[in-house]
């Protein structure tokens, strides 16, 4: 071979080695991109753990602006608050795990010793209901309630909530007068009772955060404008339990709290996908209620309803022949939108203070949100 073909061959072999380089750099730079549009979008699993756990007739817009919790609270249509649900349960996987086992031993060690029949949460229906057993916690628990009810001033200029007036709470702006109930009340026992609190630990899957305790009376006299006296669902997240624990006796005239169960509100949601929580008309709850028609909880004193209202659309304190009493307890998941989704996402709203005490014990603290709360 000449000089020049030599020269020739070398050089193509050279042009061929740079050749082999460069595509092997283009792919090396594929994958780097796959991989990276992967991990930037952490959406992917997490829609694929919320369909597998909603069911496949869930369906999900992936939000492409940063989750902001007031905006879901607010404005969140079904499918964005699924979404922002499954992502806080992520984003709080350690909590919940540590929530869901105390639940599970909690339950274990109470349920033989429960009085009575134990009141059940149906999981399809998101609601239930029994009469509380007269055990003397119970007792107490009812009796203190009461006295707040009974003892109130004229209802004008006390604290309020479109159709419920607070005669006390574990919230202190919500206090009338010198009405205060703290770690050492009767109330405060009731809500951490486990005749309460198992059937709630068993629909919610975990320990859960106590949210609110207070007793209300409900003057049940006119309808108020966006008032809880029309067909709504609540907006803190896509389960929760409230527990409404009657002081009188209630019956359709007393302003029963009454609901649509879970697997009929469902309809509402394929029906309009846009829907969130806002009223609904009488007429549209009638046609997804069908022949049954919406659950009327009514019942004795001690009669305690619960029920899951972001899932159950519902209704309570109508116009009637007299005031309905209620103590009322609400029952959360670290996976509220009242509590911050990750560290620096601002605030919890949580107003427990009063409950708050050194003498609890390890389950007390987590019920209470001071331990294993998102912060
Ligand atoms: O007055 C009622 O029973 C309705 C209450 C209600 O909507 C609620 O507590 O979420
Ligand atoms: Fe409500």
């Amino acid at each position: 071979m000449s000089v020049f073909g030599r020269i020739r061959a070398e050089l193509e072999r050279r042009q061929q080695k740079a050749r082999k380089r460069a595509e092997k750099a283009v792919r090396l730079a594929d994958k780097r991109q796959r991989v990276a549009a992967k991990r930037e979008s952490p959406g992917n699993s997490t829609r694929d753990l919320a369909l597998r756990l909603e069911g496949p007739e869930a369906s999900f817009e992936l939000p492409h602006a940063p989750v902001n919790r007031a905006q879901v609270r607010k404005f969140g249509t079904r499918a964005e608050r699924t979404f922002y649900h499954h992502l806080a349960r992520q984003t709080h996987r350690e909590l919940m795990a540590a929530r869901t086992a105390m639940g599970r031993a909690y339950v274990a060690r109470r349920r033989d010793h429960l009085t009575g029949a134990q009141i059940r949460i149906d999981p399809g229906q998101g609601c239930g209901t029994g009469e509380l057993p007269e055990t003397p916690a119970l007792a107490a628990g009812l009796d203190e309630a009461s006295a707040f009810a009974t003892g109130l001033p004229p209802f004008d200029g006390l604290p309020r909530k479109n159709a419920m007036i607070f005669a006390v709470s574990a919230e202190e702006t919500l206090n009338v007068g010198d009405n205060r109930i703290d770690y050492d009340s009767a109330i405060r026992k009731l809500a951490c009772d486990p005749h309460i609190l198992v059937p709630v630990i068993d629909y919610l899957g975990a320990m859960p955060i106590l949210f609110s305790a207070t007793v209300n009376v409900s003057p049940n006299e006119a309808m108020e404008e966006n008032s809880s006296q029309y067909w709504h669902l609540d907006p803190e997240d896509i389960t929760q339990v409230k527990v409404f624990v009657y002081l009188n006796e209630v019956d359709a005239r007393t302003g029963p709290f009454t609901a649509l169960p879970a697997d009929r509100t469902a309809r509402l949601f394929r029906r309009r996908p846009e829907y969130g929580i806002g009223r609904v008309a009488d007429e549209e709850v009638a046609e997804l209620a069908g022949p049954e028609g919406p659950r009327v909880f009514t019942g004795r004193r001690g009669t305690a309803v619960f029920c899951d209202t972001t899932r159950c659309l519902h209704f309570g304190s109508r116009p009637g022949d007299r005031p309905r009493h209620l103590l009322f307890l609400m029952y959360s998941l670290p996976t509220s939108t009242w509590f911050p989704l990750f560290p620096g996402d601002g605030e919890a709203f949580h107003y427990l203070d009063r409950f708050q005490d050194a003498r609890a014990s390890a389950e007390e603290r987590a019920l209470l949100g001071m331990d294993l709360t998102p912060v």
